[in-house]
């Protein structure tokens, strides 16, 4: 926000019904007059319709203008939007001619960092704005919807305000001869720190969910050849996706689609079936399937359950026996070979599921049960009630907590006003650190890094 004027698409680059290029910056309502041949005046947030044309002369394209003035718009600077025909020789000619007027190419979350350096929102808002955009399920939009309201914010707001009145209790409560506090205030200092304690813990406490539910779930289809992997992984994804056939070795590469359950996305990963083979693309895919397994949150080990368990599979099992996995005893249409039920899963990470990928029989069950096994039975209610916190999040807020826990430990210590209230500010600045308070240009740039372009 150095008063340059940025440009950038804002809609999906390629064809398109519309397309909308955005400006913002100072020079962004002198390059439209540039353009559009005319001089405004232009009516804040009001739809115009124009021909703009190339400095030449030559026309580009009719399209409908709406100017943002500042500081009521999205970026609180002055900003253009421009709605023309969304061929990508019409936008990139209007980029083209802004960069032409002086205008530069807005890096990825640009708008919103002008937004945010504004003070038009705070860090939990901008990111909230990129975790809205990827949303794919009711859950995930809703989440974010409220962290963008500032659910977040306002948490934060209410424990800073808290240890704001720490600190005006610790200097009221100097005993100016010791330079010590008095009794009673070390017990209301204390309780209020254990009470700031544990909301904080709280918070911190659904960075794992939030985590799955903004990066999604990795879950890996392993077993042997022709169990039926291929079957499952389709049967789960409700089409034909992987090639399914009675010749061993068929799927050779890792495929990986998205489906949801319960409002979270999971990566659903299908392999090339374990086992000896001559053929050097398959044993290629078998290790890229091992691979896979070993990153993922949650291994499917599918065995033919008509047939049972042979040596192979078996020792193939007992290496991911330890991981997060189901066992997937399918085509269970065809009957269940005895050898199942003698080596049923007795590990604690374990459990079965027995279907047919053949009739869709066990199916339903297998998917909330991969929902059981990959996040807590109240995930949904703990997103929904606390909302979930991110990594960046929740180390700020550890930082708290750690400086809390020091005032704590000086009230049961020595109780030197000093370090108490250097820790409270601690604490202080530790959360500005999750508004934005306080935090450095480089990890703003990083945290800015994850938007697309035109945002
Ligand atoms: N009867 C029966 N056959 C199945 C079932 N699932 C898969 N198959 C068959 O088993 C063979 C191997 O299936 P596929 O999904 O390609 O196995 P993959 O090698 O483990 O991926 C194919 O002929 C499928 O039609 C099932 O539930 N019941
Ligand atoms: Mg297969």
């Amino acid at each position: 926000m150095d008063g340059t004027t940025v440009v950038a698409l804002s809609t999906p680059p390629g064809e398109s019904a519309i397309a909308v290029v955005r400006m913002s910056g100072t020079g962004a309502v002198d390059i439209l007059d540039r353009m559009a041949g005319a001089s405004g005046p232009w009516e804040s947030h009001k739809v115009y319709r124009k021909i703009l044309k190339k400095a030449d002369g030559g026309p580009i394209d009719e399209v409908l203008v709406t100017v943002m003035s500042a500081p009521d718009s999205y970026t609180g600077e002055d900003v253009v939007e421009i709605s023309c025909h969304g061929s990508v020789h019409i936008y990139s000619s209007i980029i083209e001619e802004a960069l032409y007027l002086g205008a530069h190419p807005a890096g990825p979350g640009e708008f919103t960092k002008r937004a945010y350096l504004k003070g038009k929102i705070d860090l939990t808002q901008a990111e909230a704005i990129a975790d809205l955009i990827s949303a794919e399920t009711q859950l995930q939009a809703r989440v974010a919807l409220e962290q963008l309201e500032g659910s977040l914010s306002k948490k934060i707001g209410k424990i800073e305000k808290r240890l704001l009145e720490e600190l005006a209790l610790l200097e009221l409560s100097i005993d100016f001869s010791e330079e010590d506090i008095e009794l009673c205030s070390r017990d209301t200092l204390r309780k209020r720190s254990e009470e700031i304690t544990e909301e904080l813990k709280q918070m911190i406490d659904s960075e794992i969910t939030g985590k799955k539910l903004r990066n999604g779930i990795r879950v890996t289809v392993l077993g042997p050849r022709n169990a039926g992997k291929s079957s499952i992984y389709n049967a789960l994804l409700g089409e034909e996706r992987a090639i399914v056939s009675a010749v061993p070795g068929t799927t050779r590469d890792l495929l990986r689609e998205r489906i949801h359950i319960g409002g979270f996305t999971y990566y659903l990963e299908d392999t090339a079936g374990i086992g000896q083979t001559e053929c050097e693309i398959e044993t290629k895919g078998i290790s890229i399937g091992r691979k896979a397994a070993e990153g993922a949150d949650l291994i499917l080990f599918v065995i033919d359950g008509s047939a049972g368990w042979d040596d192979e599979s078996r020792k193939e099992f007992e290496k991911i026996a330890g991981k997060n996995h189901i066992l997937v005893l399918n085509k269970k249409d065809l009957g269940a070979d005895i050898s199942c039920e003698k080596y049923r899963p007795k590990t604690l990470s374990g459990s079965a599921a027995e279907v047919s990928a053949k009739t869709g029989e066990g199916i339903q069950s297998l998917r909330k049960m991969i929902y059981k096994k990959t996040v807590r039975d109240d995930a949904a209610e703990i997103v929904k009630e606390r909302g979930a916190v991110s990594s960046r999040h929740a180390a700020a807020l550890r930082e708290a907590v750690d400086a809390v826990k020091g005032v704590i430990a000086e009230l049961e210590g020595a109780g030197a006003v000093e370090i108490m209230s250097l820790e409270i500010r601690e604490a202080i600045e530790a959360l500005g650190k999750v508004t934005g308070r306080s935090v450095a240009g480089e990890l703003l740039d990083l945290i800015f890094s994850r938007f697309c372009i035109g945002k």
